[in-house]
């Protein structure tokens, strides 16, 4: 037996280098193995994602639909009544999801009306039991902490792609800003998920670029997305190709071997992948799962929830509970 892994906060490049480049199979093989040290091989999350302010964004990022400035077929939706919200919640919890994540389609969060619903949200959610998670866009230190307060277990807030590479895919906030809010997060002790997006026209420097970033922070993110575009019609991407499985599989497996003890979550793309590419995404240390009702993530189409509960059976994973601890701080 070898001693197991440790967590390192300080990988280098070369080294995060070298295990991306490695052969396919061999790397899956690393990954497994790191997987099984850390983590139930058998549990998948599964959280289920509600997008409750849809579309008319201010912001421009090149590969999202609900972007105002772009002309996709999306229907702007304002923020959802709570109620609502709370329903889809105790839906979700019956159809074996865990944990809930809140979607606005906003730049930053502003202190009015809406934020003191969001608030209500999350506390009534934190009530069923479940992992609450939002994803708002910016947020300030104070606006952290009064979603503490409020039960909030886990917050959104992607790096999407390399600093270097973001100016190409977003004009309207700077990666610094991404940083600043994941920062005001981690201060108010709310669960870090912070990933990306690959398929952007990125190079694989870029997407080592973006795990090193990732898991060189003092804390890993306890949550780390993995996204493949989806392409929407309209926006600057529609015509990218589609992104290649094992390229989701080997940015997957590298995210399991450098931040072990994290969640890596299939997020984006699975309905454009077979069961076959979904096992060996899994294979390589995903262990968590977005869905969505109606089959859709927040604007794109998504497995359905019992298509997703045929596929853990037929693989011989279950879903995961709750986390034991709310929130470390
Ligand atoms: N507006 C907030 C923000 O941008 O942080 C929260 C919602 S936004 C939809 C959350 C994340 O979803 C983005 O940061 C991006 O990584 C991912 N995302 C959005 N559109 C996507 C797409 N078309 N394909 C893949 N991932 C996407
Ligand atoms: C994340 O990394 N992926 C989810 C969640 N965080 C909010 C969103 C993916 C959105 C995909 C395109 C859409 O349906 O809008
Ligand atoms: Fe707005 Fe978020 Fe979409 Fe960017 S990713 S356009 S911030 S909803």
């Amino acid at each position: 037996m070898t001693d197991k892994t440790v967590l390192r906060n300080d990988w280098t490049r070369e080294e995060i280098e070298a295990i991306y480049h490695l052969p396919l199979l061999e790397l899956v093989y690393k990954a497994a193995t790191v997987h099984r040290e850390w983590n139930d091989p058998e549990e998948i999350q599964i959280s289920t994602l509600l997008s409750i302010k849809t579309g008319g964004c201010p912001e421009d990022c090149s590969y999202c639909g609900q972007a105002a400035r772009y002309h996709t077929n999306i229907k702007v939706q304002a923020l959802l009544p709570t109620e609502q919200v709370l329903e889809h919640a105790r839906k979700a919890k019956e159809g074996g999801s865990s944990r809930f994540c809140m979607a606005a389609a906003w730049r930053e969060v502003r202190n009015n009306r809406d934020f003191d619903r969001v608030i209500d949200m999350v506390k009534g959610v934190n009530e069923l039991g479940m992992e609450v998670c939002c994803t708002l866009g910016m947020l300030s230190e104070e606006q952290a902490e009064r979603l503490q307060e409020a039960g909030l277990y886990a917050y959104n807030h992607n790096l999407d792609t390399s600093e270097q590479y973001y100016e190409e895919i977003i004009s309207t906030r700077t990666f610094d800003h991404r940083i600043n809010t994941i920062n005001n997060v981690r201060k108010a002790g709310i669960t870090v998920c912070s990933g990306g997006i690959i398929g952007l026209g990125e190079t694989h420097r870029d997407r080592i670029s973006m795990l090193l970033t990732l898991a060189t922070m003092p804390k890993h993110p306890e949550s780390v997305p993995i996204n493949a575009l989806a392409r929407v019609a309209g926006t600057p991407l529609q015509d990218n190709e589609k992104t290649d499985t094992w390229e989701m599989v080997r940015m997957i497996a590298t995210a399991r071997i450098i931040m072990p003890s994290s969640m890596v979550r299939l997020s984006a793309g699975r309905m454009e992948m077979s069961g076959f590419e979904q096992g060996w995404c899994f294979m390589a240390g995903a262990n968590s799962i977005f869905t969505g009702e109606r089959e859709t993530l927040l604007v794109t189409p998504n497995p359905g929830i019992s298509e997703d509960l045929q596929l853990l059976q037929t693989l011989g994973l279950k879903p995961m509970g709750r986390a034991e601890v709310s929130c470390e701080l």
